[in-house]
Formats: structure tokens, sequence, C-alpha cells
């Protein structure tokens, strides 16, 4: 492998992979010292199983990524098993968020399993366990990073991205809340602040600023806040994408069954399909739009067909893809000092154009 060839491999994604058993012995080795009984490991052990593995790990990997793109070079072992640590805490904060979120959601499958909150006897008790997942992150951040100089940057950065992925939460549901219909909330202005809270920061702007934090480029610099602009541009596609695939996705290759029609969740799709319905076509979406009934279900999907959505999200997936090439290709390559560098969001860009789940 030469210094230029480090980008993502599915030999890298082994390598990634190696890191978990080590870190699974950790997290139980951690609540077996703190006197925790054997019906207690047993359910962590579930708990930790079930919903940190069988997704994509996009984010968890693209910290190692990140890291060897601003290295420019192949990672040592040692800095390696640092950024996976980092990378799979990103899968614990996304595993502990899609517990709570299927329970906002009402959905009922995941990754194609039953959502957590739906397995046996779970139930409620599902929102314990995430709170506990999220304990972890910062278990393994004080097991193998306290001590070193980046310690309180990335435990504040995981704080902060925690606390902005609640605000993006609460909008989600705020502006699409179960019983009250209003389609006149919607806005393409509301989907940006929702899209940016819910899903850039800790999908994109988190895996990349933990490279950044390790790679020495501190919080407070231009750099970090250049990355948290195309994360913002970065993100609000990838939710897009969520949105456009909860619609068209079929859950045999998705993992999930589409719930945002039903939920009356303020989508990609339905911001489109307003803007481009005539007005017989928007009673119809005012009338079925979350409602529960599989035949107002389907008359909301008869009216994204009628306007053009595919056709509308393919044109709106090409424009984007252009437009945040350009940004990428705006950020200055710096050889001299620890900088930013574009291909740390070309990776991301590339991970994500036209994916299907
Ligand atoms: C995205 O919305 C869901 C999240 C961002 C949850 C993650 C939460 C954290 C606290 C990390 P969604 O409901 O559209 O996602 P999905 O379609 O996967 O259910
Ligand atoms: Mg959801
Ligand atoms: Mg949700
Ligand atoms: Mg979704």
């Amino acid at each position: 492998m030469t210094s230029r060839d480090v980008t993502p491999t599915s030999l890298n994604h082994q390598r990634f992979q190696n890191a978990w058993p080590i870190l699974r012995n950790d997290i139980l080795g951690d609540f077996a010292t703190k006197g925790m009984p054997g019906d207690a490991i047993d359910w962590y052990t579930k708990n930790l199983e079930y919903n940190t593995l069988g997704g994509k790990l996009l984010r968890g990997r693209a910290v190692v990524d990140s890291l060897a793109i601003l290295k420019g070079r192949v990672l040592t072992d040692e800095e390696y098993f640092q950024a996976a640590v980092l990378g799979w805490s990103v899968e614990l904060l996304q595993a502990f968020g899609l517990v709570a979120d299927d329970i906002m959601d009402q959905s009922l499958t995941r990754r194609g399993h039953p959502c957590w909150y739906k397995v046996g006897d779970v139930g409620l008790r599902a929102i314990n366990d995430a709170c506990i997942l999220e304990g972890t992150i910062f278990i393994l951040l004080k097991k193998h990073f306290r001590g070193r100089d980046d310690y309180i940057e990335i435990v504040e950065l995981f704080r902060e991205m925690i606390y902005r992925t609640g605000m993006g939460q609460l909008l989600d549901v705020l502006t699409g809340p179960e019983h009250h219909v209003d389609l006149e909330k919607f806005s393409i202005e509301r989907y940006r602040l929702i899209a940016i809270h819910k899903s850039a920061y800790f999908s994109i702007y988190l895996p990349i600023a933990l490279a950044m934090l390790m790679h020495g480029i501190p919080r407070e610099s231009p750099a970090h806040e250049a990355a948290m602009q195309i994360s913002f541009s970065l993100g609000e596609y990838g939710q897009v994408q969520d949105d456009f695939i909860d619609f068209a996705g079929s859950p045999e290759h998705t993992g999930k069954v589409g719930t945002d029609i039903v939920n009356n969740k303020c989508s990609w799709c339905i911001i489109t399909a307003l803007a481009l319905s005539k007005p017989e076509q928007r009673r119809v979406l005012e009338e079925n739009y979350g409602r529960k009934g599989v035949e107002n279900e389907g008359r909301v999907r008869t009216v994204f067909e009628q306007v053009g959505l595919r056709e509308q999200y393919a044109a709106y997936e090409e424009e984007t893809y252009r437009r945040v090439t350009r940004m990428i290709e705006a950020i200055p390559d710096d050889e001299a000092a620890p900088a930013l560098k574009g291909g740390v969001f070309k990776a991301f860009l590339d991970k994500l154009y036209k994916r299907t789940k």
C-alpha cells in the first residue's frame, strides 16, 4: 500500500472489526468490576451486541479512515487501535440513539431484526438500556484516552454531539406531532435545522472532528469551523437520502420499514411533494398525511409518485454531489501544517453517493 492509498477497503473493515472483541471485554469487564451480578451482565451483553453490531459501521470507520487521510499514510497499529476506540464509541452513540429513536418513532424493525424495544420482554426497559450504552462511551474514553492531551476535548466533543442530537430529536417530534397534522409547519428551513441537529453533528462532523483532534487540530480553529460547515451539507444530504429510502426502499433490503408518512414526519419527501402539488393533490396530502390507516398512507404514496418524487430525488442527488464536491475542492491543501484535507469529506461523500440503505 502506498502513502496515497489510504482510502477505505474491505481490509480495513476487518481491521476495524478486530478492535471490537477487545472493547467488548473492556465494557463487560467494567460492569463486572463494578459489582454487577451475572444476570445483569447477561442482559447487558445482549443489549450491547444486539444494538451495536449489524450496521454498516459507516460512522465508526470514518474515524480511522479520516485519520489515515489526514496523516497521508497507513496508520500504525497503535494509532489504528486508538482511532478504532473512538470509532466504536461513535457506533455506541449511534446504538443508544437508535434504541431511543425506534421507541419514539414506533418503528418495528432495524437492521433486519425487530427493534430492541420489540424484542421479548425488553419493552420500555430499552430506555435504560439506551442510557447504559451512552454511559459506556465514557468508560471506553476514560480507559483508553485519559492522560492524553486530547482527552478533555474528546469527552467534551462527545457530550456536545449527544446534546445537539437530542435537540434534533426534539425538533423532529415537535415539528411532526403524532396527533396533530399541520403541514404548514413543514418548511425547508425547519427541515435543515432538524437534519443538521439529528444527523449531521453526530454522523458526519463527530467522526471527522475526532480524527482531527487525534491529529492535533484543536477544536477552536478555522479548520474545525470549515469541517462543520461541510458536515452540515453532507449531513443534510444523508438525511434526505434516509427520508427518500424511508419512502422508496424495500424493507428486505434496508432492514427497516418506513414510518415517516404514518408518523407525520417533516421529511424531505413531504416538503418536496407539497412544493410540487396541485391544489387537489395538496388536499389529498392534508387529509391523509400522518394518519394511521394503510389506505391513508397509500394515497400519500400515490401523490408522491404523481409529482415525480423519484425524478426529483435523482436530480437532487446529482446537484448535491456536484455542489458538495465544489465545497470540498475549495479546501486549501496545506502540506506544511496539520490541517484539514478535502479527502476526508470526499471519502464520506463517495460512501453516501447513491446509497440505497
Ligand atoms: C435519524 O432519524 C435518527 C437519529 C439521528 C437517531 C440517532 C440518535 C442519536 C441520539 C444518536 P430517523 O428517525 O429518520 O432515522 P431512521 O430512519 O433510521 O429511523
Ligand atoms: Mg426513526
Ligand atoms: Mg426519528
Ligand atoms: Mg428515517
